[in-house]
């Protein structure tokens, strides 16, 4: 029988062609993955990147995998290493990497390896503008991310900078896989209204999953 009404966790809600919400697939699993985040920050610390514009971003990034994403002066790159301190990233946690394959495969990504994983974290009023994940090598890989803690509205736009915006929420432990055509939307995060989550606090963190080379 189709269960219209069903709202056990997880259930899913397909966004747009390639893109599937898989809501609170993380949420048994948030205490592990916040701690492990923690552990994750206290080698390589959350750092306010400096855009190539020169603006300093209101979300706070760290990374793990063998790559990790950052931004200077000269650009946009996936490193393996931490640009200011030369640190290397610490390895991505088995869980983590579970929770990323299983989503994708669930999704129809069924040879999904990531080889990044970047940790966002939002404070209250911290935003992301509409921007396209465009610094990897295959686009035919999805995209997976977990979000954590405070909620957020999530803008998911069309092909180009001025098309029509959607808004998503995005609450603690969805996940969601944006693969195929909506791989390279544009997308943001609007700011993030001030609030107190039991397990992260006064902040929303958001895991991204990539597979870069
Ligand atoms: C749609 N992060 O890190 S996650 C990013 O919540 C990023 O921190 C946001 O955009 C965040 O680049 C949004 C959802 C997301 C991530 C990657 C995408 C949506 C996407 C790539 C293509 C299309
Ligand atoms: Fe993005």
């Amino acid at each position: 029988m189709l269960d219209l009404f069903n709202d056990e966790a997880p259930w899913t809600e397909p966004l747009a062609e390639g893109a599937l919400i898989i809501r609170r697939l993380a949420r048994d699993r948030a205490e592990s993955l916040l701690a492990a985040i923690n552990e994750i920050a206290a080698g390589n610390p959350f750092e306010h990147r400096i855009t190539p514009g020169g603006h300093r971003m209101s979300v706070a990034m760290t990374n793990c995998g063998d790559l990790g994403w950052t931004s200077n002066a000269r650009g946009y790159q996936y490193s393996d290493r931490e640009p200011a301190s030369g640190k290397t990233w610490p390895p991505m946690p088995e869980h983590f990497r579970h929770l990323a394959i299983a989503a994708a495969e669930q999704a129809g990504f069924p040879r999904f390896n990531p080889d990044a994983c970047l940790i966002n974290r939002y404070e209250p009023g911290a935003k992301l503008t509409l921007h396209q994940d465009k610094d990897e090598k295959d686009f035919h890989q999805p995209i997976v991310s977990v979000s954590l803690g405070l909620p957020a509205v999530f803008l998911f736009g069309g092909f180009e900078r001025g098309d029509a915006t959607q808004r998503v929420l995005l609450e603690h432990g969805d996940v969601v896989v944006w693969g195929g055509p909506s791989r390279l939307r544009f997308h943001g995060i609007l700011p993030v209204k001030p609030g107190i989550h039991p397990l992260a606090g006064a902040f929303r963190y958001n895991l991204t999953f990539r597979r870069v080379r």
